[in-house]
């Protein structure tokens, strides 16, 4: 990229809290998360399959399986793969090829090194995978980062049909006079929006404040990647076509924080229904009664 490009891409990203960076990855990364995709989607298929023809729930198993894929699955059907978790933990290429990989890019749009927070895979098959308006920091305020960047990596053309992201334009502006707390960030002070707590609408920002923001639909191409960071609001309509939409999200925190990964996702194995790890998601366990 050339450095005008870059930073272009610098200061829509502190402005908008998000950049998009087609075709960011090459061909031999795609090639590689399709494999992994594959494989990590049959596993995540299998232990949902297994956990449920052995009368388990998932809560019991992953607190006995502490280093196991994490599947979860969509609230309408136990056994549909809504998203799967602890990519870096479990597939060798994701974490010596394409973490570091996303830190360079990061780094360059940045100026900041970031080290890896969390990664999913979100599945978002046919008529699944509503993502209701939310802010991710609220899902992490439980350690220490107050700040992070994700990169969402499209592993399927995300279309208007098939649940592509929406984000807001300029929305620190439109909410400008909203009187809510605001965290200091590397980026400046960013909002943190009132949402709903507990039941099936746990993690939504309220329905007043979403009214107040422009949302657009981001399309994408398979290989896109979307850089946002953990404030911007988002989200994602059901999947109404035939085909999966898949994407890669991995979240970073500044290095300077610490490194979280393994806190994380130990956390995470231990207290699979804690609603903060099912924010705004069209999981099982965000719409159980909180
Ligand atoms: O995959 C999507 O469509 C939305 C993802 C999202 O917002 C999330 O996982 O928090």
């Amino acid at each position: 990229m050339k450095n005008s490009q870059i930073n272009e891409l610098k200061s829509s990203f502190i402005q908008q809290g998000y950049i998009v960076l087609p075709q960011a990855l090459g061909d031999a990364d795609k090639a590689t998360l399709e494999h992994v995709s594959q494989e990590l989607s049959k596993r995540s298929q299998e232990l949902l399959t297994t956990v449920k023809s052995n009368n388990q729930n998932l809560s019991d198993f992953y607190r006995e399986n502490l280093s196991e894929l994490i599947a979860v699955p969509e609230f309408d059907n136990d056994e549909k793969v809504c998203r799967y978790e602890y990519l870096k933990g479990y597939s060798q290429p994701i974490k010596t090829l394409i973490v570091p990989k996303l830190q360079q890019l990061i780094r360059q749009l940045t100026d900041t090194d970031f080290v890896l927070f969390k990664d999913k895979c979100n599945a978002k098959n046919p008529g699944g995978g509503a993502f209701e308006p939310h802010q991710d920091i609220i899902a992490y305020d439980q350690f220490k980062p107050a700040y992070h960047v994700t990169a969402a990596i499209f592993l399927d053309d995300a279309t208007l049909e098939n649940g592509c992201l929406y984000f807001p334009q300029n929305y620190q502006q439109d909410l400008a006079n909203l009187e809510t707390h605001r965290v200091p960030t590397p980026v400046g002070d960013l909002p943190v929006l009132q949402s709903y707590e507990g039941g099936t609408t746990h993690g939504n920002i309220r329905q007043e404040i979403c009214d107040q923001m422009n949302w657009i639909p981001i399309t994408a191409k398979a290989g896109d990647v979307v850089l946002f960071d953990s404030y911007v609001p988002h989200y994602s309509k059901k999947n109404k076509s035939q085909l999966t939409r898949r994407a890669m999200f991995f979240t970073f925190n500044p290095h300077s924080d610490g490194d979280f990964y393994e806190a994380y996702y130990d956390m995470k194995h231990r207290e699979f229904d804690n609603p903060k790890f099912h924010v705004a998601t069209p999981t099982a366990h965000s719409k159980r009664g909180l």
